[in-house]
């Protein structure tokens, strides 16, 4: 087999790539390790930055996303019993943003994968990139019980965190940064109508955020200790706990129902630099991991993939290679402006358990900022509603 762009991971990143390379008439093959409905079944990201709308409207995969998604001029914060502010994005920086579930994405892209005939290849295992830095790179891999290798010119690694192409890269290249949280978030969808403005809570019990999917599908998060388990979390304890950590004019507001899906999810920030090696690039989550506090991963993936889709495109149609030789430099620039406003958003909203009086009063300090100052709040605005793309 062979194509010109091997793509690992049929998640957001490498669907998304392979779209966009078709449309500038770049032949690519993706091959995932997980069957659709496992990837289809994965309840992750919510928020669409205006500029990855863009990316997805450009791409073809507009319609249904402008029918369905949900605009927001920006979300709030609310933090034990003082009163609630909002991150006005439409307003400071003129941009909102999009709910729309990334579920709902990836049904888009299998549907424009399959409109196409592209060549997706599920439950592909033991897939191994191989002579990246060589004359004759290609992947290797195992479906159906028979071995393939699939030659190629460049491979994409969007095999998300646990995926194999970072591993590929030598230690003596790669230079990984990593914060591990001492929390994590369980998340439920239900579907019962959401609160009419995405909003974040920091309160002494510990995080929490009421976000949505669609006028009858909710999605909330609370904090939860590192050793919790889903059984620990019966549906009546996780809405007394949610209730309890908003204040009462929101609580009562909340309506509840069974959930339809619950998971837990550890939180961590992580960078691998460099992104490209040889002819391995690496997009999304396969390079960086933020903690969701600030709706950044999936903006991230779209953002690599832009970068790394018109970098490839100047490659085939104008043998120009400047693109692919800076898409680590300038992938990484917006990668850690999203890594640090992730951290600071997280330590700004969540408990930790080695907090002490003077860390806690630090944090009630920044809130009561960020409260009152108009800049502080267009900083957070400009940010949160996502930089533009060089
Ligand atoms: P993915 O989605 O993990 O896809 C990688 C794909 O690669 C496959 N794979 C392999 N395939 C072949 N061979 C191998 N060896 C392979 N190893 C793995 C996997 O099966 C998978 O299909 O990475 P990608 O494409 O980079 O997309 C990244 C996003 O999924 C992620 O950043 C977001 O979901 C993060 N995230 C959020 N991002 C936002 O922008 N806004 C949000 O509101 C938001 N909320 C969230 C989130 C992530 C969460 N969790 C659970 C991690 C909320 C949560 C709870
Ligand atoms: C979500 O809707 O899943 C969501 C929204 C905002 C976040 C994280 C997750 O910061």
């Amino acid at each position: 087999m062979r194509t010109q762009v091997a793509i690992i991971g049929g998640g957001p990143a490498g669907m998304l790539l392979s779209e966009i390379l078709h449309q500038a008439g770049i032949d690519s093959v993706v091959l995932e390790q997980r069957s659709r409905e496992y990837v289809l079944g994965r309840i992750r990201a919510g928020v669409l930055e205006q500029g990855s709308v863009d990316v997805l409207r450009a791409a073809g995969l507009g319609a249904r996303m402008d029918r369905e998604g949900h605009p927001h001029d920006g979300a709030a914060i609310v933090w034990a019993g003082r009163s609630t502010f909002f991150i006005d994005c439409w307003k400071y920086v003129g941009r909102r943003f999009l709910t729309y579930g990334q579920t709902n994405i990836q049904e888009d892209l299998f549907a424009a994968a399959d409109r196409r005939g592209a060549q997706l290849l599920c439950e592909a295992t033991d897939v191994m990139p191989m002579d990246v830095t060589g004359a004759r790179p290609h992947v290797t891999f195992k479906r159906n019980g028979a071995s393939h290798r699939l030659d190629c010119d460049f491979i994409a690694g969007c095999d998300g965190y646990h995926g194999v192409s970072r591993s590929v890269i030598p230690a003596s290249v790669l230079r990984v940064f990593e914060k591990v949280y001492p929390f994590g978030w369980l998340g439920i969808l239900s579907e019962t109508p959401p609160q009419p403005h995405l909003t974040y809570a920091n309160h002494p019990r510990g995080f929490a955020l009421a976000s949505m999917r669609n006028p009858m599908l909710s999605r909330y998060y609370v904090q939860v200790s590192l050793a919790d388990r889903i059984e620990d979390w019966p549906d009546e304890r996780f809405w007394t706990e949610l209730k309890a950590r908003y204040p009462d004019d929101i609580a009562r507001t909340i309506v509840t129902g069974p959930s339809v899906e619950k998971s837990i999810a550890p939180l961590r920030s992580f960078v691998a630099e460099p992104m490209r090696h040889g002819r391995l690039f690496l997009a999304g989550d396969a390079a960086h991991i933020v903690p969701p506090t600030g709706a950044k991963g999936l903006n991230l993936a779209i953002s690599d993939v832009f970068y790394l889709s018109r970098a490839l495109r100047a490659h085939y149609g104008e043998r120009r290679d400047d693109l692919l030789d800076r898409y680590s430099e300038t992938a990484l620039r917006r990668v850690w402006g999203a890594v640090r406003f992730s951290w600071w958003l997280t330590n700004l909203l969540h408990r930790f358990p080695d907090m002490g009086d003077f860390e806690q009063r630090a944090q009630e300090g920044e809130l009561d900022y960020l409260a009152s100052s108009v800049h502080a709040q267009a900083s957070v605005a400009e940010q949160y509603a996502g930089m533009p793309f060089e």
